[in-house]
C-alpha cells in the first residue's frame, strides 16, 4: 500500500515524459494467486524532452521476475527497483524493445485497484494510477500507446477473456487453458486499459452508426443476471445516437462491451471499448430497480459511452486536467438525460446535487479549484468539484457563446486535438478561436476555489421609466486562496411585468440584451434597463445559469408571484426555495432561542397554487414540494450549525404544509396512482415522484390514516419505487409497523444484493438517536460486508453522508464510530475510506460541542501510523494542516 510520505504534485513542475511508449504487448496469465504479466514495450526517446534520460517506470506491490532489453537480460547492476518505481540509470538512447516479468496476486487485492477479482472474475481498474499495480509503466495520461492483450487462463475457471479493442484470435491451450489476443488499434494512455477474466453471460445487441457502419454491443453479466440488462442496453443506443445527433461524434470501434461487477470502488469505468460497471449501474428490473435506479443507469451509461470522444479519444495531459473530459462528460450526460426527460425537472435535480455536494465541498476545509494546481493523492480529486462544477464550467461556455457558438467550439477542440492528450487551456482556446472571443478571465473558474456570491439591488425609476441594476461579485477565501480575482458569470435575467409577462431588456445605449444574458466581469457593475413601464419583479440566474449565490433581499410578495409566474421554470422552484429556507434559518434561531416558531402563510399559499396548476407536470410539484435538505440549510446557516434544531425545525414545516394542505395532497395522491404495469419513463416516473411526496407530506404528522396509508402501499406495490417510497415514509415513524415492514423487505429480496443495499441504507438513515446502535449491529448481519463498497457505503456511507442528525449526535458517537471505520477499511481499501472520511467536511461549521468532537475524531485518525496516502491527505486538508 502507498503510505502517507506525502509528495504534493504540483501542475506548475509538469514536464512532457522522457520515454514515449509506441507499442505495448501484454501476456497475461490468469491465476487467483499468482498471475503473470509479460509485458514488452517498445520504448522512444521523446524528442519534445530535453537531454538524454534514465527510463523511470512507475510499479506497485509488483513482483520482479525478468527484465530484457532487446531480448538480452539486464543484469542487477543495470537497473534498480524501489516499491515505487523501476529505473534504468543508461538505456540506449535509441528505440528499444524492453520487456518486463512481473506477478500479482490478484486476490490478495483489497484495494480494488490493478487487477482484482470480484467473486470469481478476473477484473481491472486502472484509473488513474492502477496500471502500475499490473506492470511496470510510465503511467501517466500523456503516454499513448497502441495496446495488444493476450491473456490466458483456465478455460473453466474463466471461459470469458476480454481486453479492449477488437478480437484478433483465440483459442485452446494444454491443462485445460485457453487464450484470446485483442487488439486496440487506438493510441490509449494505460488508465484506459481493461481486461476481464470470468465466468459470464452476454445480452447482444446491435447499432449502426450515422455512416452505416454495424457496431456489435455487448453487456456481460453474471449468469442469472441477463435479464435485467435491457434498460442498460436500450440507454446505451439512445446515448449513441444522441451523441451522433447533438455532437456529431460516432463511435469508432466494431465492439462496444459493457462488464458488470459486484465490488468495484466507483460508478462504472470508461476503458476504451471494454466499459466495467459496478453492477449497481447496469442491473434493473421493475421489481428491484427504483425509477432513480433507472434514471442513474441511464445518465451512467451514457457518461461512460460519452467518454469515448471526450476522455479517451481527447485525453488529460497529466491528472491536474481531469475536469477536462470529467465536466465535459458529465455536461454531455446531463445534456442527454435533459433531452430524454424534463429539462426543467432535470436541471432542479442537477442543482440540488450540486448544492448539497459541491456548495458543501467549497464551503469547507476540502475546497479546492475545479483544476487543482497540486494534490497529494489523485484519487481525491475525483469530487463534485472537479465532476458539477467542471460541468457547470461547461454550461456556463453554452451560456456565454449560445448553442451554435457552443458547438463550433466543440467542433474545432474534437478536430485539433483528437488522438491528443489536451490541457483546459487547449479547450477553452478552441472556444475562443472559433467564436473570436477572449476567455482570458473566464479561466478564473478553473483556478479559483469558492461559491462566488452576487449580490443585487434594484432601484425603479419610475419617472424614466428605468430600472437600475447594482450588481456585485465576490469569491470567498478557501484553503491556500485569501483573495480572489472577479470572474466572468453569464448571469441570466429576466424582468417580469404584474401580468406575467417577460419585459424587454433594453440597455440605456438601446442595446437589448441578447437572451437575457448579463455578462458580469467586475467587482462591482450598473445595468440599466429602459422603456419599464412599471416596477418588474426579477427573476434572477434563470436556469442557474451560472454556479453562483444569489444575494438579493426579494421581498416574500415578490417570491410568491415568481414561484406562481416566472416563466423559468427552474426559477418558480427557486423561488419556493428561497421562502422555505429563509423560513427554516428563522426557525432554527427560534428553536436555539426558546423562540415561538414563525409560519409562513405565503409559502403555504405558493405551494397550495402549484399543487393545483394543471399546467405543470408532476415531476417538477414533487420538487417543489421538496424541502430544502437538512446540509443545505446548514450550510446557509453557516457556523454554529446545530443539525438536531435543523431537522426539527425541518420536521415543523412539513408538518405544517401537510396540516394546511391535507385535502390537495390527498387528491394529489390519488390523481397520482395507477394502474397501469409499471413503466420506468420520465412521466410515469414523475407521477410516482409526486405521489410518493404526497404520501410522505401526509405522514408528516403521523397521523394513523396517512401510515396506514403507507403501509397498504407497502404492501400491494407492484414496483420498486412505490414499495421503497412507502417503507422510507414509514421509517420516519416509530411504531410496530415500521419493525414488520422492514423485516418483511428482508425477507423478500435476501438473495438481492443490491436491493439489500437499499434495506441497509434505509435503515442507517432513520434520523433517531437509536439509529447508531442499529447501524453497529447491522454491520454484523450475515449481508454485510466490510470489503464490498456496495455494502459499506449503503450501510455506513449512508450514515455519514445522509443522517446528517445521527452522524453528527451531540455526544460524538456518530463520529468516533465513522473514524473506527475508516482506519480499520483503510488497510484493506484505501480508496473507499477516504471517500468515506470526506463526510467530515462540514465540521468546521458545527457548534462548539459538535465539533470538538470532530476534531477529536480526526485527530485520532490523523494520529495513527501507516495510513494510506488516501486517509492522510483527506485528513490532513480536513484538519487544516
Ligand atoms: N472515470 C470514471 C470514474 C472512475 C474514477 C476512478 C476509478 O477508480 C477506482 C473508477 C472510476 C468516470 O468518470 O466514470
Ligand atoms: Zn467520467
Amino acid at each position: 500500500m502507498r503510505t502517507e510520505d506525502a509528495r504534493p504534485v504540483r501542475l506548475k513542475d509538469y514536464r512532457p515524459p522522457d520515454w514515449l511508449v509506441e507499442t505495448v504487448e501484454l501476456d497475461v496469465s490468469l491465476d487467483p494467486v499468482a498471475t503473470r504479466v509479460r509485458a514488452k514495450l517498445k520504448l522512444t526517446p521523446n524528442p519534445r524532452a530535453g537531454a538524454p534520460a534514465p527510463v523511470v517506470l512507475d510499479g506497485d506491490e509488483l513482483n520482479l521476475l525478468a527484465l530484457a532489453i532487446d531480448g538480452e537480460p539486464l543484469t542487477a547492476e543495470r537497473y534498480t527497483v524501489t516499491p515505487d518505481n523501476l529505473t534504468i540509470p543508461q538505456p540506449p538512447q535509441r528505440p528499444f524493445l524492453l520487456h518486463i516479468e512481473t506477478v500479482v496476486d490478484p486476490s490478495a487485492n483489497t484495494q480494488l485497484i490493478g487487477i482484482y477479482r470480484s467473486g470469481n472474475t478476473y477484473c481491472t481498474q486502472c484509473e488513474a494510477e492502477g496500471f502500475r499495480r499490473i506492470t511496470y509503466f510510465p503511467d501517466r495520461p500523456d503516454v499513448m500507446a497502441v495496446y495488444t492483450t493476450r491473456i490466458e487462463a483456465d478455460k473453466t475457471e474463466a471461459p470469458v477473456l476480454l481486453a479492449n479493442g477488437n478480437l484478433t484470435a483465440s483459442g485452446d491451450l494444454a491443462d485445460g487453458r485457453h487464450f484470446a489476443v485483442w487488439h486496440d488499434p487506438y493510441p490509449k494512455p494505460s488508465y484506459l486499459f481493461a481486461l476481464v477474466g470470468g465466468n459470464l453471460s452476454s445480452v447482444d445487441d446491435r447499432f449502426v452508426t450515422l455512416s452505416g457502419r454495424e457496431v456489435a454491443l455487448r453487456i456481460y453479466v453474471e449468469p442469472g443476471k441477463e435479464g435485467r440488462c435491457a434498460y442498460a442496453m436500450d440507454s446505451l443506443k439512445r446515448a449513441m445516437r444522441w451523441d451522433e445527433e447533438v455532437f456529431g461524434r460516432e463511435y469508432d470501434l466494431d465492439l462496444f462491451m459493457i462488464v458488470t461487477v459486484a465490488d468495484f470502488n466507483m460508478g462504472a469505468m470508461e476503458n476504451k471499448g471494454l466499459n466495467i460497471f459496478n453492477d449497481k449501474y447496469v442491473l434493473a428490473g421493475t421489481e428491484t430497480a427504483t425509477d432513480a435506479d433507472f434514471a442513474h443507469i441511464e445518465a451512467i451509461i451514457a457518461h461512460e459511452y460519452f467518454h469515448n470522444w471526450t476522455g479517451n479519444r481527447i485525453t488529460c495531459r497529466d491528472w491536474f486536467q481531469l475536469c477536462l473530459k470529467e465536466g465535459l462528460t458529465v455536461f454531455r450526460d446531463q445534456e442527454f438525460s435533459s433531452d430524454q426527460r424534463s429539462r426543467p425537472v432535470k436541471r432542479i435535480a442537477d442543482v440540488r446535487l450540486l448544492r448539497a455536494q459541491q456548495f458543501t465541498e467549497d464551503a469547507g476545509p476540502l475546497a479546492h479549484p475545479v483544476r487543482p494546481a497540486v494534490y497529494n493523492e489523485i484519487n481525491n480529486f475525483y469530487t463534485a468539484t472537479v465532476y458539477e462544477k467542471g460541468a457547470e464550467v461547461v454550461r456556463m461556455l453554452n451560456v456565454l457563446l449560445g448553442r451554435q457558438g457552443f458547438r463550433r467550439g466543440m467542433d474545432l477542440y474534437f478536430a485539433r486535438h483528437d488522438g491528443r492528450a489536451a490541457t483546459v487551456e487547449d479547450f477553452i482556446q478552441c472556444f475562443a478561436d472559433a467564436n473570436e472571443r477572449d476567455l482570458t478571465q473566464f479561466m478564473h473558474w478553473y483556478s479559483q476555489a469558492g461559491t462566488p456570491e452576487v449580490t443585487v439591488t434594484a432601484a425603479y425609476d419610475a419617472k424614466a421609466r428605468a430600472l437600475r441594476l447594482d450588481v456585485a461579485q465576490a469569491v470567498p477565501p478557501t484553503p491556500g486562496q485569501a483573495s480572489k480575482e472577479p470572474m466572468v458569470i453569464p448571469f441570466v435575467i429576466g424582468l417580469i411585468g404584474r401580468d406575467g409577462h417577460d419585459l424587454p431588456l433594453v440597455r440605456d445605449d438601446g442595446a437589448e440584451v441578447e437572451r437575457g444574458v448579463l455578462v458580469l466581469t467586475k467587482p462591482a457593475e450598473r445595468f440599466t434597463f429602459s422603456g419599464i413601464g412599471q416596477p418588474p419583479v426579477l427573476s434572477l440566474n434563470r436556469a442557474f445559469s451560472a454556479p453562483v449565490k444569489v444575494v438579493a433581499n426579494q421581498s416574500s410578495a415578490d417570491l410568491r408571484f415568481l414561484a406562481a409566474r416566472d416563466s423559468d421554470p427552474f426559477n418558480r422552484w427557486q423561488a419556493v426555495q428561497t421562502l422555505a429556507t429563509s423560513l427554516l434559518i428563522d426557525n432554527v434561531a427560534a428553536l436555539r432561542g426558546k423562540r415561538e416558531l414563525r409560519h409562513d402563510e405565503g409559502l403555504i399559499a405558493a405551494l397550495a397554487a402549484i399543487l393545483a396548476d394543471p399546467a405543470l407536470e408532476p415531476a417538477f410539484i414533487g420538487q417543489a414540494l421538496t424541502m430544502p435538505g437538512e446540509a443545505d440549510i446548514a450550510r446557509d446557516i453557516g457556523h454554529d450549525v446545530d443539525p438536531d434544531a435543523i431537522f426539527v425545525a425541518r420536521c415543523e414545516l412539513r408538518e405544517a404544509i401537510s396540516e394546511r394542505l391535507h385535502p390537495a395532497l390527498h387528491d394529489t395522491y390519488r390523481r397520482m396512482s395507477s394502474r397501469e404495469p409499471y413503466r420506468p419513463d420520465a412521466a410515469s416516473a414523475g407521477r410516482r415522484a409526486l405521489k410518493n411526496v404526497c404520501l410522505d407530506l401526509l405522514a408528516a404528522t403521523a397521523e394513523s390514516s396517512a401510515i396506514a396509508l403507507a403501509l397498504h402501499q407497502y404492501e400491494t406495490a407492484d414496483n420498486m419505487t412505490d414499495r421503497m417510497a412507502a417503507l422510507a415514509t414509514l421509517s420516519l415513524h416509530e411504531r410496530p409497523e415500521r419493525a414488520e415492514a422492514i423485516e418483511d423487505f428482508y425477507r423478500r429480496f435476501e438473495t438481492d444484493p443490491l436491493v439489500v443495499d437499499k434495506w441497509f441504507s434505509l435503515q442507517a438513515m432513520i434520523p433517531e438517536p437509536g439509529t447508531l446502535a442499529r447501524v453497529r449491529s447491522l454491520t454484523a448481519h450475515p449481508a454485510f460486508s466490510f470489503t464490498n463498497p456496495n455494502r459499506l457505503r449503503a450501510l455506513i456511507g449512508a450514515f455519514a453522508h445522509a443522517n446528517q442528525s445521527q452522524f453528527n449526535r451531540a455526544d460524538g458517537a456518530g463520529h468516533a464510530f465513522v473514524a473506527d471505520t475508516v482506519l480499520a477499511l483503510d488497510q484493506k481499501n484505501p480508496q473507499v475510506a477516504a471517500r468515506l472520511l470526506s463526510a467530515f467536511k462540514s465540521w468546521r461549521m458545527l457548534e462548539a460541542t459538535r465539533r470538538a468532537h470532530a476534531e477529536a475524531a480526526l485527530k485520532r485518525v490523523a494520529a495513527r501510523e501507516g495510513l494510506s496516502r488516501d486517509v492522510n491527505d483527506i485528513v490532513s486538508r480536513s484538519l487544516g494542516a
